[in-house]
């Protein structure tokens, strides 16, 4: 794999590019962008996360540490109507399933295809031939297809990092033709499950009439396009360590840690409800555990965001005004993100991870609990069905958030769990984070991209008896005879 990169860059394109070592957190597409680039050379391309009116802005080069990033801001139009409007406003909840908080604003699509048109603009003129273009997530399905027009012919992937929803749902977006036809421009499309590439595909079809061909490719209007699971893991040396002793504010108090965004995909009133049930059913739990929800801001200027705050904050002051003590809190709401180091530590400490979104591409958390914890005492995941990785940690005790008996009981399964299950769990689920880990998939989708590449490039040349036919006409003495067709030459 090095030896492959050696040769090429990686050139990674996300909508954000941040300046990884200062951030206090980071969500999931940064650190596994991050985390590839480490080990190989080529730079990451994105918006700088400032709002700047400049009509005609700079592209900003800047290498540190090895790294090296190419960024330009946005103008507060751009922000408001690519990032907060069509991408989160739009594309995020369609394809979580959630319909019902889509905002389908006239004016949010037109602004969305103007900066994936900017972005290409910029970048078109740092790729060099050898490049290989790895494009992250949905507020960029149209960079393809902006760069083959300005006449980019590197290898272009695209990976999903959210999931994919019913084809059904995706139907329901206004322009969902043009993103279909948009995807269709890239050499390979890769999303976290086998789910995923299934609604992608059947969406694909209805939406413009795509179809697999026995290659395995799919043909959508005039490409051929790769479509496959990789399944994004995350660096567990970054999470290992030498065993420490359990440390505990309280000896007597188990705590249930939860790390999530602040958003309604997460399943957190969920969660929040069956704690309470939870207290209410097993009283014997009461002042023996501890439920630390660490819930950082996002998007907190997109309506559905400010109304899963408000009802968390309700949620949590109810449980706590009807529970608590005068030395014991049930829940600790931490609307704030927890500093990057500190993670390894919480997570180890904590008897329980649990972690319940109603839909997720991946979930990293999930995956970063497992790889923090003492072998010799392990705690215990729990973790949503509809997380994409509850298909790679089937040893997880799985759980089904929208059913708040079984939240509640797998509960208190986890907390009962005697040391040789956790044990016996854990081996499991530590075996496979560390065989499905970042350079696994980073390497397992470039490879596949190298490929597709190749297969675009071989198809727009015209076939090898074309090529032989047209190169022995070049040679030849100019007669009156070879300027008959090329096809009646070669025949079928
Ligand atoms: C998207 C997809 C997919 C979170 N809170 C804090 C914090 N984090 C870090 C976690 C983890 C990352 O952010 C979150 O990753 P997830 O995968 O759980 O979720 P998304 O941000 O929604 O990520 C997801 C992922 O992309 C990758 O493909 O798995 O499905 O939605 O690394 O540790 N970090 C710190 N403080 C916090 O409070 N330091």
């Amino acid at each position: 794999m090095k030896g492959q990169f050696l040769l090429t860059r990686l050139v990674m394109i996300s909508n954000r590019v941040i300046d990884f070592g200062a951030a206090t957190q980071a969500g999931g597409v940064t650190v596994a962008i991050f985390d590839t680039l480490a080990r190989h050379k080529g730079f990451w391309f994105g918006w700088n996360g400032q709002i700047d009116e400049t009509e005609s802005p700079e592209t900003s080069l800047v290498s540190n540490d090895g790294h090296t990033t190419a960024t330009l801001p946005l103008t507060a139009a751009d922000y408001n109507d690519y990032y907060l409007g069509y991408s989160n406003s739009v594309l995020w909840p369609v394809f979580h399933n959630r319909l019902d908080l889509a905002q389908f604003e006239a004016g949010y699509y037109a602004r969305y295809v103007a900066v994936n048109q900017k972005f290409a603009a910029h970048l078109a003129p740092l790729i060099e031939p050898d490049d290989i273009l790895w494009v992250h997530d949905y507020h960029l399905f149209p960079l393809a297809l902006e760069l083959r027009k300005l006449g980019i012919q590197n290898p272009i992937g695209f990976f999903l990092h959210i999931p994919v929803g019913p084809a059904q749902a995706l139907l329901a977006i206004p322009e969902h033709r043009e993103l279909a036809r948009a995807l269709s421009a890239y050499d390979l499309v890769g999303l976290q499950t086998h789910r995923d590439v299934r609604n992608l595909i059947d969406f694909l079809q209805q939406s413009v009439f795509g179809r697999l061909l026995p290659s395995g490719r799919i043909r959508a209007l005039d490409s051929e396009l790769d479509v496959g699971c990789f399944p994004v893991g995350i660096n567990p040396a970054d999470f290992a360590g030498s065993p420490i002793v359990r440390e505990k504010e309280s000896p007597e108090i188990d705590r249930i840690i939860g790390i999530d965004r602040l958003d309604y995909t997460k399943g957190l009133p969920q969660k929040f409800r069956a704690y309470g049930k939870f207290l209410e059913d097993f009283p014997e739990h009461r002042r023996r555990i501890v439920l630390s929800q660490f819930a950082p801001p996002t998007r907190e200027s997109v309506e559905a965001y400010a109304d899963i705050r408000a009802e968390l904050e309700s949620l949590s002051g109810a449980i706590n005004g009807r529970y608590g003590e005068l030395d014991w809190v049930p829940i600790n709401y931490i609307h704030r993100p927890m500093p990057r180091q500190e993670l390894r530590d919480v997570y180890r400490s904590s008897r329980i991870c649990w972690v319940t979104p109603l839909m997720d591409g991946m979930n990293l958390v999930s995956k970063e609990y497992i790889a923090s914890q003492d072998p010799t005492d392990p705690g215990v995941l729990i973790l949503s069905k509809f997380a994409g990785s509850a298909s790679q940690l089937e040893n997880a005790v799985l759980v089904n958030p929208y059913d708040v008996n079984d939240m509640v009981q797998s509960l208190h399964i986890a907390l009962k769990m005697p040391l040789d299950e956790r044990i016996e769990r854990h081996e499991k689920l530590a075996r496979i984070v560390r065989e499905s880990d970042c350079g696994k998939w980073a390497k397992t989708y470039f490879s596949a991209l190298v490929k597709a590449g190749k297969r675009r490039l071989h198809r727009s040349q015209p076939p090898a008896r074309v090529a032989d036919a047209m190169r022995r006409l070049a040679a030849a003495p100019k007669k009156k005879a070879d300027t008959k067709p090329i096809v009646a030459h070669v025949g079928g």
